[in-house]
């Protein structure tokens, strides 16, 4: 061992270095001076070793190294007590109180529509139905013409809508009017027997009203087996209904109703449950349109490609957004889109 060399003294200097340091900078200064792989001063010695007799290399090099270690514990010793000092510093500020209460967090709710949308998937699903997703900007063949609606036909006016751009010439794009078009995807896609419900946005050019927007919900739902019937379109309603609404005792009411895509068809409506003289919201007629339906045309089912002499099938057109509104008793369906944080905060958790 070289006797120039005095380990236990330069360990000692070393700690003291990192004992002494007062801040970050200190400490960033000592390790400089002492631990740079370059200039510092363990690798002034670590360089030393190729020079030293071969029998003196190894003690050497572990004298420097536990120099090396020993201060790498005492610089962490000291990051650690600095920074409980800075803690302890900042606690006992006069202008720092812990005894505050922490700046409240605002927490966001689901929306009226997705509440009962998910309640009406569960309670589908329950009874066999797959949930399905159609496209909102739709070619106008699926909104139309596969649905029995060719282009000069008058229920096209009743249903008007915004036309886009054709990405593709000649395939025109709406936006979808209802979510009847994905009567004729699901069929595409599904293999006869099947029910499937498809909930969604719809859109139509029109004027609003408490009971009208131009932008609003639907859920089509549509089964085909090969004995589907009236009475159980009938009953499947009358089910849903029963479960949303939690009562045996919700006034409904059938009646016949013109679609070009089911034969026979009816308007299933509900008693207006906010009626006073002169209600503004079913403006007087004590009824408030809810779900079309019908049993499946069979062109439509031929445009879906599936065989109506052996296939029958029942469709309905719930009105989602009025199904919230008769849900949750508001009066005005243009709320819903509004974007009224205070109207969509009475639908918080707490305040359901
Ligand atoms: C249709 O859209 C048909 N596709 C429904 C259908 C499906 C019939 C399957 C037969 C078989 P309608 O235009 O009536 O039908 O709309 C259906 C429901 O959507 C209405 O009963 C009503 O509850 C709701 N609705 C219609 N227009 C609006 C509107 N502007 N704003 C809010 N809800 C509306």
């Amino acid at each position: 061992m070289p006797n120039d060399i005095d380990f236990a003294a330069l360990e000692a200097e070393a700690l003291g270095a990192a004992r002494a340091a007062k801040d970050e900078a200190d400490l960033r200064a000592v390790e400089r001076d002492w631990l740079d792989k370059k200039g510092g001063r363990v690798a002034a010695l670590l360089a030393r070793i190729p020079t030293l007799e071969p029998q003196m290399r190894r003690e050497f090099g572990g004298a420097a190294n536990r120099v090396k270690q020993a201060l790498e514990a005492a610089l962490d010793a000291r990051r650690t007590e600095l920074a409980a000092a800075q803690l302890h510093a900042d606690l006992s500020d006069a202008t720092f109180d812990p005894t505050l209460p922490a700046a409240s967090l605002e927490l966001g709710s689901l929306h009226p529509l997705t509440l009962v949308r998910r309640e009406l998937e569960d309670i589908f699903t329950s009874m066999g139905y797959h949930v399905l997703e159609g496209p909102e900007v739709e070619l106008e063949d699926y909104n139309f013409q596969k649905l029995n609606i060719p282009s000069d036909h008058p229920a096209r006016d009743a249903t008007d809508t915004f036309y886009c751009e054709p990405l593709v010439a000649g395939a025109s794009l709406v936006l979808r009017t209802h979510t009847s078009p994905v009567q004729v995807r699901a069929m595409e896609r599904l293999k006869p027997p099947f029910r499937a419900i498809a909930p969604g946005r719809v859109f139509r050019s029109e004027s609003t009203d408490a009971t009208h927007e131009h932008t609003f919900h639907q859920m089509e739902g549509l089964v085909v087996g090969e004995d589907v019937t009236v009475a159980q379109l009938v009953g499947t309603m009358k089910a849903f209904l029963r479960a949303v609404f939690r009562v045996d005792d919700l006034e409904v009411r059938l009646r016949p109703g013109f679609f070009p895509f089911v034969e026979p068809g009816f308007e299933l409506d509900a008693r207006c449950p906010f009626c006073t003289a002169g209600c503004r919201v079913c403006k007087q007629s004590r009824w408030i349109e809810l779900c079309p339906c019908g049993m499946v045309h069979p062109n439509v089912l031929r445009a879906g490609g599936i065989d109506p002499e052996r296939w029958r099938g029942f469709a309905f057109g719930l009105g989602l957004s009025r199904l919230v509104m008769l849900r949750y008793q508001i009066d005005d369906l243009r709320h819903l889109l509004g974007g009224d944080v205070q109207f969509l905060e009475t639908f918080a958790p707490a305040a359901r």
